[in-house]
């Protein structure tokens, strides 16, 4: 691998297959060894055990959990980087400005110069995979090549990787390009690090070429390309131009007591609680919910006008702090085993523990950079971002259909976000423009999924604004069309907006949440069946007073404050659509005009209360 042979770019090498791209990158980063992955058990065998023996991984006590590591990264690299993520399209107006624009020749310029020898002293991996079950109608491939083995026993797990994804690769020449390094080459035989990484990273997207340049970091969003980077950022590129949604949304299929199936998609920004809702056991009796998603939803309009789903991904990546039996039992069954876990506590016993995975804290605890830990350490034992990697097929509630390939058709959408004011448990929007209206103006609580300061509000569109890879306001107008052109005629997905995060005036939670959550589930569907009651809001259809009997929201035994769940505060009330329509002019023209109008209509609702 000494004499760089790249007459070609690598871009310009994807025109003559996947094996010409992969020399060219290898030409240009200059690994000792080139490794393509099977995607086999004993491949995954191998690759974990080499990352015990180089301190990459500890292996978790497999009498507790068989087949299970734990991953410390290093503490500058625990979240997304949005101020390092990019898009570079040809016009600065495609990306919009809620994304951080690049042009795409100085981007690749900048590229070529880090990428060059980056992977020198280490093995580069060829990971093909597919996004969808392989072969499926809905399915899209895709060719990443990284030098860390964690991405790729993590691609392992989140994708279907492997000889016959590649098979079709080759087929069909039809994949998105994703080139990975951490950016820390080995020279002159120098010592590797349990997780290395580079201070500085890019975290690029090329949506026209449909590809994708990472540089500097291992953490999941930045670092395993199929999830963020593909299935939302060049995806939601290639679903406008072929007239569908790539969505950040769990989905999950619900039985009523009375047999009848729908299936629900919902979008929650970032450590918000989709992977809670794809796992919820409902609380109130005669309802049963089945796992197909956690994070993201491809939603493919049918020749009948119905929305079909299908989960991309093949594993989950959950927030581990907060997943125990109270919260989130059906995510604890489902961390058996099979289990890659980055940066939880240890336990003494060689078991893996976090905030919240049980009431009492265990003795003889290290934190997730591996220092002694009590609770009069002062920090969290586990990082809050701290994170779990399992197959989806391992979920006690995965559902049959979970990775059929046809999907399955949805009858709800749900948007919601992290907001200890103003937002409502649960509204009805009045019509699909509203329902795009709602999702337009999600905002949110900064949470640890990504660098930024804890807790300050943020917009965050269709909890899309990190991941949308063209001009937010183009999505809206695309959402607009998915649900009221004629190919919809009129059987869109009924829309609602929940807010599971509303604090009374003592600080603490208004609504329980978790398994509670199913009774506002079952109010959404009731109202999709035609059975729930709803009164006129101006912010949409909420449950009539009176809980179940007058066909509201069921509380029965819970000690909660309806009233204070769904007050509207005209000043509050006033203040947000002021900002939401400052929000909205960062768009200009772009803006849709029906949205424009939706504002205007809730204006003047709260001015007639
Ligand atoms: P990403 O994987 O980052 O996209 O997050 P997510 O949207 O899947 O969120 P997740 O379900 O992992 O929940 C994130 C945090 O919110 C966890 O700490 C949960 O315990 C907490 N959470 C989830 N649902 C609820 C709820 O209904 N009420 C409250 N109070 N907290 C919740
Ligand atoms: C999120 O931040 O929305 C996640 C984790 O699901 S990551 O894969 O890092 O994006
Ligand atoms: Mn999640």
């Amino acid at each position: 691998m000494d004499q760089p042979t790249a007459s070609v770019s690598p871009s310009a090498a994807r025109a003559l297959g996947v094996e010409a791209w992969v020399d060219a990158i290898a030409a240009l980063t200059r690994p000792d060894e080139v490794v393509w992955c099977d995607g086999s058990r004993v491949e995954y065998n191998r690759l974990t055990r080499q990352m015990v023996d180089t301190g990459t991984l500890l292996q978790v006590n497999p009498e507790f959990r068989p087949s299970s590591f734990l991953a410390r990264s290093d503490p500058s690299d625990v979240a997304r980087v949005e101020a390092r993520t990019f898009i570079c399209c040809e016009s600065e107006d495609d990306a919009g400005p809620s994304n951080n624009w690049r042009d795409p020749a100085q981007m690749r310029s900048t590229l070529d110069g880090l990428f060059a020898g980056s992977m020198r002293g280490r093995t580069m991996y060829v990971v093909p995979f597919s996004m969808g079950v392989v072969g499926g109608r809905y399915s899209k491939l895709g060719v990443q090549v990284t030098d860390s083995p964690y991405v790729v026993a993590s691609m392992r797990t989140m994708t279907r990787m492997g000889t016959d994804a590649l098979r079709l690769i080759r087929e069909t020449n039809d994949w998105v390009a994703a080139a990975h390094t951490v950016g820390a080459p080995l020279i002159d035989g120098a010592a590797d690090v349990p997780w290395p990484c580079n201070a500085t990273k890019y975290i690029s997207h090329f949506p026209e070429q449909r590809e994708i340049w990472s540089f500097g970091s291992a953490y999941g969003g930045n670092a395993l390309l199929a999830k963020k980077s593909f299935a939302l950022r060049i995806a939601s590129v290639m679903a406008r131009d072929e007239g569908w949604l790539a969505e950040h949304m769990l989905i999950i299929r619900v039985t009523n007591p009375r047999g009848r199936v729908f299936h629900v998609a919902a979008a929650f920004p970032s450590a918000c609680g989709k992977t809670n809702l794809a796992m919820l056991a409902p609380s109130i009796p005669g309802w049963k919910v089945e796992t197909i998603g956690d994070d993201i939803a491809w939603l493919i309009p049918g020749a009948d006008g119905r929305l079909r789903a299908i989960n991309p991904e093949a594993g989950f990546f959950g927030v581990a702090p907060g997943t125990g039996a109270a919260t989130n039992s059906v995510a604890v069954d489902t961390l058996w085993g099979n289990t890659i876990f980055t940066n939880v506590a240890l336990r003494d016993d060689g078991d893996v523990w976090w905030e919240g995975l049980t009431e009492k804290v265990p003795t003889g605890l290290r934190d997730w950079r591996g220092e002694e830990w009590t609770p009069e350490s002062g920090t969290t034992a586990a990082h809050p971002n701290s994170r779990f990697t399992v197959p989806a097929a391992q979920c006690p509630s995965i559902a049959d259909a979970w990775d059929d390939p046809e999907g399955v058709v949805i009858d709800a959408i749900v948007f919601g976000g992290r907001r200890a004011t103003n937002v409502p448990l649960v509204v009805e929007a009045r019509s699909w423009e509203h329902g795009v209206y709602v999702g337009a103006t999600v905002s949110s609580e900064r949470t640890a999924a990504a660098e930024g300061t804890l807790g300050e509000l943020r917009r965050d569109p269709f909890a899309m604004m990190p991941f949308c890879g063209y001009n937010m306001a183009d999505h809206w107008s695309h959402w607009l069309e998915v649900g009221t052109g004629s190919r919809s005629a009129g059987r869109a997905p009924r829309i609602f907006q929940v807010n599971w995060f509303r604090k009374g005036d003592d600080g603490s939670f208004l609504w329980p949440g978790f398994a509670e959550n199913s009774r506002v589930l079952a109010w959404i569907l009731d109202r999709v069946d035609g059975s729930a009651a709803a009164r006129d809001t101006p912010l949409g259809w909420a449950p009539v007073e009176g809980g179940p009997d007058s066909g509201g929201l069921n509380t029965d035994g819970l000690d909660v404050d309806e009233s204070a769940l769904f007050a509207l505060d005209p000043v509050a009330w006033s203040a947000e659509l002021d900002d939401t329509e400052r929000f909205f002019s960062l768009f200009g023209d772009r803006l849709p005009a029906q949205l424009q109008a939706q504002l205007a209509d809730i204006r003047q609702r709260f001015a007639a209360l």
